[in-house]
């Protein structure tokens, strides 16, 4: 499986991957939906909609707060640095993340598709004005902008749309890749789970990483069972000559 792997891999000569919040893992950021996950204690539809932060934005950027200040505590693991390394030797490479912490940026990837946000922005719902904003904790809670106006988290919330372009650059990725790796996602969340097929009728072989089954692991070519900190690095070797396509 592995060495099936790590040879498609060394192989194809355009890749696309797709990270959830298992990539971050083991980084010391919680999941959503694994074992004492974020969502354990919250309902997403508690917090993680435009309803919620109209209802209660103290609670909503209490809970914002927590993680950003557990994000802040983190540190990229050998995982994101293999997909570095990846991106380094694929001329045709996109990554493209449902995650809002800015791990792979902090490993040193160019060029990421962030499809859910950032949760180091934030944008005030009066004047529209968005910034980065990474004081942890933050000074206030709710934050608010000079205008005096609400600043909201700059991540998707559900029932919102994709930030324009980025669902666009992630789909085009996804229809020109020779092999799409997905790592650390349920792939229960859309439009982002959709990738997953897409590239599979696109005609791109699919590997995923994940040390659970998802709902797409049994039609995958390979889906390796376990962390991604463990697995990735066996993947994407440190040897010089990965580049070789
Ligand atoms: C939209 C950002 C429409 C904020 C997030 C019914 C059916 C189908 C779809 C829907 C439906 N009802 C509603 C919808 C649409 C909805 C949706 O998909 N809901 C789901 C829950 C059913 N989607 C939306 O609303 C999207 N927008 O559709 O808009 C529209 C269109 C046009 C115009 C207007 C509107 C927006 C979705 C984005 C929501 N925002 N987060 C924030 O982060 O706070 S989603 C949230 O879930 C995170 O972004 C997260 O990334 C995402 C997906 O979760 P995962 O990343 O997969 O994380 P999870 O915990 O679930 O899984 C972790 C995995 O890692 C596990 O598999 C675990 O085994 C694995 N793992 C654990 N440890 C490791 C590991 N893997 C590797 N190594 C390890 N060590
Ligand atoms: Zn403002």
């Amino acid at each position: 499986m592995l060495d099936q792997a790590r040879q498609w891999l060394r192989a194809a000569r355009s890749m696309a991957v797709l990270t959830g919040a298992g990539i971050s893992a083991e980084s010391g950021v919680p999941t959503f939906r694994g074992p004492g996950g974020l969502w354990r204690q919250y309902r997403p539809e508690d917090l993680a909609t435009p309803e919620a932060f109209r209802r209660n934005p103290r609670l909503v950027w209490e809970w914002y707060d927590w993680r950003r200040q557990r994000i802040a505590q983190a540190r990229p693991h050998a995982g994101h640095e293999a997909l570095v390394r990846l991106e380094r030797a694929k001329p045709r490479f996109a990554l493209i993340t449902q995650n809002v912490d800015g791990l792979h940026e902090r490993a040193g990837s160019q060029r990421v598709i962030k499809l859910h946000g950032d949760i180091w922005t934030v944008r005030c719902l009066a004047c529209g004005r968005e910034r980065r904003d990474e004081r942890v904790p933050l000074p206030e809670i709710p934050p608010r902008c000079e205008c005096g106006g609400l600043l909201r988290p700059g991540v998707v919330w559900f029932g919102e749309s994709l930030p324009p372009g980025a669902w666009e650059q992630a789909e085009d990725a996804v229809r020109n890749c020779e092999l799409l790796l997905v790592i650390g996602t349920s792939a229960v969340v859309y439009p982002a789970a959709g990738l997953i097929p897409l590239a599979q009728a696109c005609g791109a072989r699919v590997i995923e990483v994940n040390p659970e089954e998802t709902p797409f692991s049994a039609r995958l070519d390979c889906s390796l069972r376990g962390p991604a900190g463990q697995i990735l690095p066996a993947l994407i070797p440190l040897e010089p000559n990965v580049q070789t396509g």
